[in-house]
C-alpha cells in the first residue's frame, strides 16, 4: 500500500484556507461545511490506527448537544474508549497539513507509530441525525476506502452504540453482539430480569416521560421500545418530527438554564428526562405541587447509583472497593453527600469522559458522572468474574444480591456513558428500591450554583491545575478568586478555558442564588 494515493484523492476535499482545528474533549467540533478535509482525513487516520492496533475502529460523526448548524468528528479506539492521546496529536497534524504536505505528514505519523501498512484495516461508522451527517460520513468512508481499508457503516446510531459496537467487535463477541438488535437485547434482557426482581418485592415500573432533544435517541428509543414492553412505558417529546435538534431542549439545556425542555407536557410529580442530541448524557427532572422545577443532574444520578451498589456489596459480604469520580463542577452538596453520609472515597478528574473513565478504572467498581449527565459504570475484570460466580455459588437473600449486581453489570454500557443504558439502570434502581423521583431528589439538596460564559481575546492565557480547581496563569488570577470566594459562604468558584468553544467557563457556587450569581459575575470581571 503506498500512502501516495491519498494525496492523490484529498484534494477533492479541499481544506478551507487558513482553518486550523483541534481535536477537543470530543475529537473535532465546527460548523458542517468546513468539515469535508476533516472527515475524509480521519478516515484516513482510523485506517492507520486500524492496522497499528490491527482492531477495528469507530469513526463517529456528531457534534453532541452543539447547535444542527455544527457538526463534528471522533475516532474510537479498540476497547470502545475514546483516541489515545498520542494519536490525538497525530489527528490534529494530519486535519492542519496543507495540501502539498500531507504526504509527509502521513509517512510520519506511520514511521512512529511502526504502522505496518500491509495489514488488514477494519472501521466502523455511526452518525447523528443532523442535516449534514449522511454526506460527511460518506467522506469518511472515501477516506477509508483510498487506503484499502474495510467497513461497515452503521447509519444512525447514538455515540454510545458505536462505542458498543467497536468494544463487541474487538473481544470477540464477549461482550455482546455487534449489531443494534444486539445492543437492545443484551440491554432489554438485563433490564427485564431486574423488572422480575422489582416486581416480586412489589414495585412495577411506570411511564416515563423522554426528551429526545429532537435527535437520535427519539429513533433509537422507539426501536428499542418494544423489547421494554410491558416493564417500562415510555412517552417520547422532542422526537425530532418538529423541531430543531437540541432547540430549547435536550439535556445540555435543561442543565445549563435549570427549566425544563420546550415541547415537554409535565404534571406535577411526574418524572422526566432529557437526552442530548447523540444520546450521551442524561439529565432527570421534575415540578414539584408548588410548581418549583427540580432538577436532578449527574451527580445525583451517581449518588443513587453508588448508593444502591453499595448496598448491594454489603449483602453480598464483599469488599470490593468502589470510588466515585466527578469534576470541578460536582456539587459540593454531592460530595459532602457521598464522603460524610455514604463513605464513599471521591475523587475529581478534569473535564471531559476520557479524564474521568481513565480514573475509574483504578477501583474494583469505578462509577463516573460529569454533572451534565455523562457518565457510567466500570467494573473491573476480577470484581465482575467475582459477581458472576457468586451470583451461580450464594443462595436466598445473598444470591438476589448478586444477581442483581449481575444485571447491572450488564445493563451499563462500560465502553462509554449512554443515555438510554443510565436511563434503564436508574429505572431499574428506584423501582427496585421503591423510590419516588421525590425521595431521589431528597438525598441532598444542592448548593445553588451559577456558570458563565467569558469571551477574551485569548482564552489559552488560562492555565490550571488540581482538576482544573485552581488557576496557575494568568498571575493573579487564583488570587484574585481567593479574595472573592472569601466574601460568600458556603462558596467555591474557579474558571476554565472551554475545549469545545471559544470561551473561558466561570463556575460559582455559595450559599444562596443571588450570592452564586454574583461571585460568578465578579470572578467573570476578574478573568479579563
Ligand atoms: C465534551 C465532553 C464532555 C464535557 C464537555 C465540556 C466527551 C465525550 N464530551 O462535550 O464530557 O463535559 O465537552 O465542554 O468527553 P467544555 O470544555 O466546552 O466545557
Ligand atoms: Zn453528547
Amino acid at each position: 500500500m503506498d500512502l501516495a494515493v491519498v494525496t492523490k484523492y484529498s484534494a477533492l476535499y479541499s481544506k478551507p484556507s487558513g482553518l486550523i482545528l483541534q481535536y477537543g474533549t470530543a475529537g473535532f467540533r465546527t460548523k458542517a461545511e468546513h468539515l469535508d478535509h476533516v472527515m475524509f482525513r480521519m478516515g484516513v487516520l482510523a485506517v492507520l490506527r486500524s492496522k497499528q492496533t490491527k482492531s477495528t475502529i469507530g469513526v463517529m460523526v456528531t457534534a453532541s448537544h452543539n447547535p444542527e448548524e455544527d457538526n463534528g468528528v471522533k475516532l474510537i479506539d479498540p476497547l470502545g474508549d475514546m483516541l489515545a492521546p498520542s494519536w490525538e496529536e497525530h489527528a490534529n497534524c494530519l486535519t492542519n497539513a496543507d495540501e502539498q504536505d500531507m504526504l509527509r505528514v502521513l509517512m510520519d505519523i506511520s514511521q512512529r507509530e511502526a504502522v505496518n501498512l500491509q495489514q488488514d484495516a477494519f472501521i466502523v461508522i455511526g452518525r447523528d441525525t443532523r442535516p449534514s451527517s449522511e454526506k460527511l460520513s460518506q467522506s469518511v468512508i472515501d477516506g477509508v476506502t483510498v487506503l484499502g481499508g474495510q467497513f461497515h457503516d452503521y447509519g444512525l446510531l447514538t455515540t454510545p452504540q458505536l462505542h458498543y459496537m467497536v468494544c463487541c467487535r474487538n473481544t470477540n463477541g464477549q461482550y455482546g453482539k455487534a449489531t443494534i438488535e444486539g445492543y437492545y437485547q443484551k440491554l432489554s434482557d438485563a433490564f427485564m430480569e431486574l423488572s422480575k426482581q422489582a416486581s416480586c418485592i412489589g414495585h412495577e415500573y411506570k411511564s416515563l416521560k423522554v426528551d429526545c432533544a429532537n435527535g437520535i435517541g427519539a429513533l433509537k428509543l422507539r426501536e428499542m421500545e418494544h423489547y421494554l414492553s410491558p416493564g417500562l412505558s415510555l412517552q417520547l417529546f422532542n422526537d425530532g418530527t418538529k423541531g430543531k435538534l437540541n432547540y430549547l431542549c435536550g439535556a445540555d439545556f435543561v442543565k445549563s438554564y435549570q427549566k425544563p425542555p420546550m415541547g415537554m407536557e409535565m404534571k406535577s410529580n411526574e418524572r422526566c428526562c432529557s437526552l442530548d442530541g447523540d444520546a450521551d448524557r442524561i439529565v432527570y427532572y421534575y415540578y414539584d405541587v408548588e410548581g418549583c422545577f427540580h432538577l436532578i443532574d449527574g451527580d445525583k444520578i451517581a449518588t443513587l447509583i453508588s448508593s444502591f451498589l453499595k448496598e448491594l456489596l454489603l449483602e453480598i459480604g464483599q469488599s470490593l472497593n468502589i470510588g466515585v469520580v466527578q469534576t470541578a463542577y460536582a456539587n459540593g452538596s454531592s460530595t459532602r453527600y457521598l464522603e460524610e453520609v455514604m463513605k464513599v472515597p471521591v475523587y475529581c478528574a478534569k473535564t471531559g469522559v476520557k479524564h474521568l473513565h481513565h480514573k475509574a478504572q483504578e477501583f474494583d467498581i469505578g462509577v463516573y458522572f460529569e454533572a451534565n449527565g455523562h457518565g457510567t459504570v466500570l467494573f473491573s475484570k476480577g470484581a465482575e468474574a467475582k459477581i458472576r460466580q457468586l451470583a451461580k455459588e450464594l443462595e436466598d437473600k445473598e444470591k438476589k444480591a448478586a444477581k442483581m449486581l449481575e444485571n447491572i453489570i450488564d445493563l451499563f454500557n462500560q465502553a462509554a456513558g449512554d443515555a438510554i443504558s443510565d436511563m434503564l439502570v436508574i429505572e431499574a434502581i428506584l423501582a427496585l428500591k421503591g423510590l419516588t423521583v421525590q425521595q431521589w431528589d431528597a438525598l441532598y439538596t444542592d448548593l445553588p450554583n451559577r456558570q458563565i460564559k467569558v469571551k477574551v481575546a485569548d482564552r489559552q492565557v488560562i492555565s490550571t491545575t488540581d482538576a482544573e480547581r485552581r488557576a496557575v496563569t494568568p498571575p493573579g488570577l487564583q488570587e484574585a478568586i481567593n479574595d472573592l470566594v472569601k466574601k460568600y459562604k458556603l462558596s467555591r468558584a474557579f474558571v476554565r478555558p472551554s475545549g469545545t468553544e471559544d470561551v473561558v467557563r466561570v463556575y460559582a457556587e455559595a450559599d444562596s442564588q443571588e450570592s452564586a450569581d454574583s461571585l460568578a459575575h465578579e470572578v467573570g470581571l476578574a478573568v479579563f
